[in-house]
């Protein structure tokens, strides 16, 4: 029984901002897991991750939405609808900076996504570890300038720095609600586009030509065997033929190295033996492909 207890809080947060400027990373200090993919290269997270933080009195979903930026394909798109969207279907958004940076048009794009909902928006300054304190008052008056922020917050999420007061804070614009989700449960996403995903992000990190943007991986089949190992067979689809070479790599260096390091990490989150066979497709100009899209699980 509840008794005196104080009364449970939960709600939707959305994390927005620029490609790198570090939501996956925080999502991962909150959350103190590996389930939001990092990576040096922008746009490595495109789905909705969520991560969930529990306490006693309350629960915060996190949405790790795609980024928002000026569309250039239909992908891209959709991509900005839908991160829209969620704007207006959650109980605050994180609106995250990188102090190192100036305030530019990728920035500016996002603020004017923000003045269409009545979500409330917090500025969340990160990466503060890489300035001078003085440096952060003008950005707080330039951005101060643009939008009238409900709560503004300097954070280090990489050092771990003000992110219990950042918590506190958004726990107090959450409503009554339910705990929609177990306290140990810490993503709803299907394990199957985690491993996709950690698949891409070994192809990101491992190849330094123009091939990140343009490539999605497809999870085929995914089942345990009877030895007890987990097989998953994935298909990385490229536009061109270029890129294929380039992912597949001298005598299928690279495509070996990257099944060798997403393999190690599938393991350690699904905690059992894992045997992974990567396939290489071209598919010209998928990006603009509704069918595909919708195969590969970008639908609303
Ligand atoms: P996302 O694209 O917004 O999800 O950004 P990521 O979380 O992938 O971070 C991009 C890069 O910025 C990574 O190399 C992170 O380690 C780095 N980063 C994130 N937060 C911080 C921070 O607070 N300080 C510093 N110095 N680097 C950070
Ligand atoms: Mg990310
Ligand atoms: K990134």
């Amino acid at each position: 029984s509840k008794g005196s207890k104080q009364k449970y809080h939960s709600g939707f947060v959305a994390i927005v901002g620029r490609p790198n400027v570090g939501k996956s990373t925080l999502i991962n200090e909150v959350i103190g897991q590996k389930i939001a993919i990092m990576s040096d290269k922008p746009q490595t997270t495109r789905n909705k991750i969520h991560g969930v933080y529990s306490t006693d009195n309350s629960q915060i979903v996190f949405l790790d939405t795609p980024g928002i930026h000026k569309p250039t394909s239909k992908l891209g798109d959709f991509m900005v609808k839908s991160a829209v969207n969620t704007l207006g279907e959650v109980d605050a958004a994180l609106f995250l900076i990188d102090v190192s940076e100036g305030l530019g048009g990728g920035d500016r794009f996002i603020i004017e996504a923000l003045k269409k909902v009545n979500t409330p928006v917090f500025l969340i300054m990160n990466k503060i570890d890489k300035i001078e304190p003085e440096a952060l008052l003008p950005l707080i008056v330039q951005y101060k300038n643009l939008y009238d922020f409900a709560e503004i917050i300097p954070i280090s999420a990489l050092k771990g720095n003000n992110i219990d007061t950042l918590l506190k804070v958004l726990s107090s614009y959450l409503p009554e609600g339910p705990q929609y989700y177990p306290a140990d449960q810490v993503t709803d996403h299907p394990e199957q586009f985690v491993c996709a995903e950690l698949v891409r992000e070994k192809i990101l990190h491992l190849t330094r030509e123009e091939v990140p943007h343009s490539i999605a991986v497809a999870i085929e089949d995914m089942r345990v065997q009877e030895n007890g190992v987990v097989y998953i067979g994935a298909v990385i689809y490229v536009e061109r033929d270029s890129q294929k070479g380039i992912v597949i790599g001298k005598q299928g260096a690279l495509l070996k190295q990257v099944g060798k390091e997403a393999r190690r990490d599938i393991e350690t989150l699904l905690g059992s033996r894992v045997f992974l066979e990567l396939w290489v497709k071209v598919k010209k100009d998928w990006r603009n492909q509704d069918r595909l899209l919708k195969d590969l699980g970008y639908r609303n």
